[in-house]
């Protein structure tokens, strides 16, 4: 495959964009080797600048559930365009953005419309620790919030789990307000909160995890974090960025009816424009200004664009077997995947839910952190660059998610197959 002119757009990168990208998991850093530049996407496929074409099957890190310049959400951003692309100024589409996820989503009765996942994140603990006037956060060690300055945190060592920043810039007091705890761990999660509870604020977790891989939570788990949470007055947050309108259209919380205090969405509710979202409870939620004290605000929140793009896409989503669909077209990829790495005699562990999936390069199981990290990543970044040599480019990174699209069809899912058996052949 050619890459010259990606080469020549990399260098020229490099010389005035960080790292040559504008967030570091574009670097594919996880799987060795440069980047290559993407030209356009149509459907369920992307093409590079080098003309060479490949099955998206990351779809902008999972937003494009509709896959790539869908007529619908074109249409309906171009017709907002033309009226104008931001005022500042109430609009009615963020009303009607607003109803469809106060409609889907189970817990929300109200919501708060941002610019991105990170911004809801930051904006619910920040609510989170006003309504409780309580300051420590509890977090799943390995989850993935965005760059929130507080949840940058890893597990600290002894009993304590006080948090100590993964990234400079993060002042020690400030991590030391983040307790950390392993995924599917119930006993854990019970000690920490027996030791700390009546100064947490809030525990947030990805419900589903999709940030080291996808890992599904333990029967009961999700429970029994609500029972816990409720027992020692704490919030509990599922950031449903990744996991809404994915795992269901009323996301985990649906699925597995647990419902949490707050909920963080992004992603697919913009359909691929930036957007963020946080809600909850009425109760909570008027605790945020211009109704309550806490404090959060935005000069694009909510923007024409993103609202268009973003009702465009649950017009379509919320069509009668679309996200079904979805979810089989991901089932028959995947047993296709578990049959030939059976096949080749290569051990792989397999999760999915709804329309996100992951196969680890690990005997299994994979339940938390510690174990997803046993997996073998070199042997994920030959696989990804054979997969990519076969026109199918999966997430550049073992610790992340794939995704499926209305739009991949039997065709893309053969052509899928066909690399992954000659990928195998050669692990
Ligand atoms: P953004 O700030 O990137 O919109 O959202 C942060 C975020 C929050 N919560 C969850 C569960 C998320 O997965 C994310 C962002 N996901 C990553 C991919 N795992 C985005 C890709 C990137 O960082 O470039």
């Amino acid at each position: 495959m050619d890459f010259a002119y990606s080469k020549d757009l990399w260098a020229q990168a490099n010389n005035v964009l960080v790292g040559g990208v504008n967030s570091p998991v574009r670097a594919f850093k996880g799987v060795g080797g440069d980047p290559f530049f993407v030209a356009s996407g149509r459907g369920p496929r992307i093409t590079d600048v080098d003309g060479n074409e490949y099955i998206d099957h990351v779809l902008s890190w999972g937003p494009l559930v509709l896959g790539h310049a869908h007529p619908h959400v074109v249409d309906a951003v171009t017709e907002a365009l033309r009226k104008g692309s931001s005022f500042g100024i109430p609009t009615e589409a963020e009303i009607r953005l607003a109803e469809r996820i106060v409609e889907l989503v189970p817990s929300i009765e109200k919501v708060r419309l941002v610019n991105s996942g990170t911004e809801a994140t930051m904006s619910a603990i920040r609510l989170a620790r006003g309504y409780t006037k309580r300051d420590l956060v509890v977090k799943v060690e390995g989850c993935y919030h965005g760059h929130v300055d507080g949840l940058l945190v890893k597990a600290g060592s002894g009993l304590t789990t006080l948090g100590v920043p993964t990234s400079p810039g993060i002042p020690e007091s400030y991590a030391a307000c983040t307790l950390t705890m392993p995924y599917n761990d119930l006993d854990a999660a019970r000690a920490l909160f027996e030791a700390h509870g009546a100064n947490i604020a809030c525990l947030i977790l990805e419900p589903v995890v999709g940030n080291m891989g996808v890992i599904l939570p333990e029967p009961s788990y999700l429970d029994g974090l609500r029972e816990l949470t409720i027992e020692h007055g704490a919030l509990l947050i599922f950031d449903e960025v990744m996991t809404g309108f994915r795992v269901a259209l009323g996301g985990a919380q649906a699925r597995y009816r647990v419902m949490p205090d707050l909920t963080v969405l992004g992603k697919v509710i913009g359909g691929g424009l930036p957007v963020g979202a946080y809600g909850g409870p009425q109760e909570i939620m008027d605790h945020v200004s211009p109704v309550g004290p806490v404090y959060q605000a935005g000069t694009l929140s909510g923007n024409p664009l993103a609202t268009a793009a973003g009702l465009a896409t649950l017009d379509i989503l919320e069509g009668p077997g679309v996200a079904q669909g979805i979810e089989d077209s991901l089932k028959t990829l995947c047993d296709g995947l578990g049959a030939l790495a059976r096949e080749a005699g290569v051990p792989v562990f397999q999760t999915r839910v709804g329309s996100m999936a992951c196969m680890f390069f690990h005997e299994g199981p994979v339940r938390n952190y510690a174990e997803a990290t046993q997996s073998d990543t070199a042997r994920y970044a030959k696989f990804f660059w054979k997969m990519l040599e076969g026109g199918v480019y999966l997430a550049p990174s073992q610790y992340e998610a794939m995704f499926m699209s209305s739009v991949h069809t039997d065709r893309e899912i053969d052509q899928a197959l066909t690399a992954a058996k000659a990928a195998f052949a050669v692990l």
